[in-house]
């Protein structure tokens, strides 16, 4: 099935009327258990089921509104035709373009933090499902705008719910079965704490990243059978409010993640002598007895999980760390 099939089929087929305007928001999210390699590159399939928290007030707001041609927008500038980001929105709106004469005006913005690590596809394509779906009152149930976001990144499958949430591999070669939810879970207390260590844009897209890894690395065949133990650790860790259990858990899945992708060739390394630095004060501050974890992405900045307990120390240790607390109204 073409993503263009997929989205047809998710949609109302009767002719769709349009408010004057839909606008949305959606908030970043970061896995604990890591989406890395895909099963069908053009429905974003993934080969594995990951778990994410999403970032509550810190993420994409999106507006829409039809329009002559498409214009795209970000953070208040209007972007050429030819930019890369106008260019992926227009390409993602296609799916939507049932006649020729459909096209959109679309205003983003963002509230992460720039060069955070925090991938901004994720949010932004969920915020511009759920805006697409108020302009045109489809009132779709969040499977459907899971599945919809899916077609445009992978992660943002995740980013149309809010806190802890799980994205279901599936099995189903038309993608259908492979949505996100949330898990009936929340933890107040729960941080994660946001190191910027480069703003510097990375070498490998991780789109690239993910499709050398599965195709070239060794150790890849490994990392299905430790997503599915690192998961089942995760969802009961959430479960048991049990911050160590998760953290372990959270931790080695990223590090498996990026040895999969160092024994890539040619190899892919996402890390800095800083990233490299952070990664080993936070394992002596952990030897000290303060419970606080990491997780990286495809990047080279670091994330720390832990609990406001503890956040005083952390935030000692890490002076230059940026603070959400996701169960929280306001991030700090
Ligand atoms: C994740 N990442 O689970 C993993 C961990 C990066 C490292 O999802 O190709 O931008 O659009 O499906 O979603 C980043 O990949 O990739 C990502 P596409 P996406 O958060």
């Amino acid at each position: 099935m073409k993503p263009f099939e997929a989205a047809r089929h998710l949609l109302p087929d009767t002719p769709w009327s349009a408010a004057p305007a839909g606008e949305a928001r959606a908030p970043a999210n970061i896995a604990l258990c890591k989406y890395w390699g895909k099963r069908d590159p053009a429905l974003n399939l993934p080969v594995t089921s990951s778990l994410s928290v999403s970032l509550g007030q810190l993420g994409a707001h999106t507006r829409i509104e039809p329009a002559e041609r498409d214009v795209v927008s970000l953070d208040g500038m209007p972007l050429e035709s030819g930019d890369p980001f106008a260019a992926r929105v227009s390409a993602y709106l296609d799916l939507f373009r049932w006649s020729p004469e459909l096209a959109w005006r679309v205003e983003t913005s963002s509230s992460v933090p720039v060069g955070a690590g925090l991938a901004s596809s994720a949010s932004g394509f969920a915020a511009l499902v759920l805006a697409l779906d108020r302009l045109y009152g489809w009132q779709l149930p969040t499977r459907r705008l899971s599945i919809l976001a899916r077609l445009g990144s992978g992660s943002a499958s995740r980013s149309v719910c809010p806190g802890f949430v799980e994205w279901h591999a599936g099995s189903r070669e038309d993608g259908m079965d492979s949505f996100a939810e949330r898990l009936d879970a929340d933890w107040p207390s729960f941080r994660i704490g946001l190191l910027v260590l480069s703003r510097t844009p990375k070498p490998i897209g991780s789109r690239e990243g993910m499709n050398r890894t599965t195709a070239t690395s060794g150790l890849y065949a490994a990392w299905p059978d430790m997503v599915a133990r690192h998961l089942e650790e995760i969802r009961e860790a959430i479960r048991d409010r049990d911050l160590p259990r998760l953290g372990e858990a959270a931790e080695a899945n990223a590090l498996a993640m990026h040895a999969t992708m160092i024994a890539a060739r040619p190899p892919v390394l996402y890390w800095t002598k800083d990233s490299l630095a952070t990664m080993q004060q936070v394992w002596a501050r952990r030897a000290d007895g303060l419970p606080v974890f990491l997780t990286m992405d495809a990047g080279p900045n670091v994330k720390l999980l832990y609990e406001e307990a503890s956040a005083g120390a952390v935030r000692e240790a890490f002076p230059e760390l940026q603070e959400v607390g996701p169960f929280r109204e306001r991030a700090g």
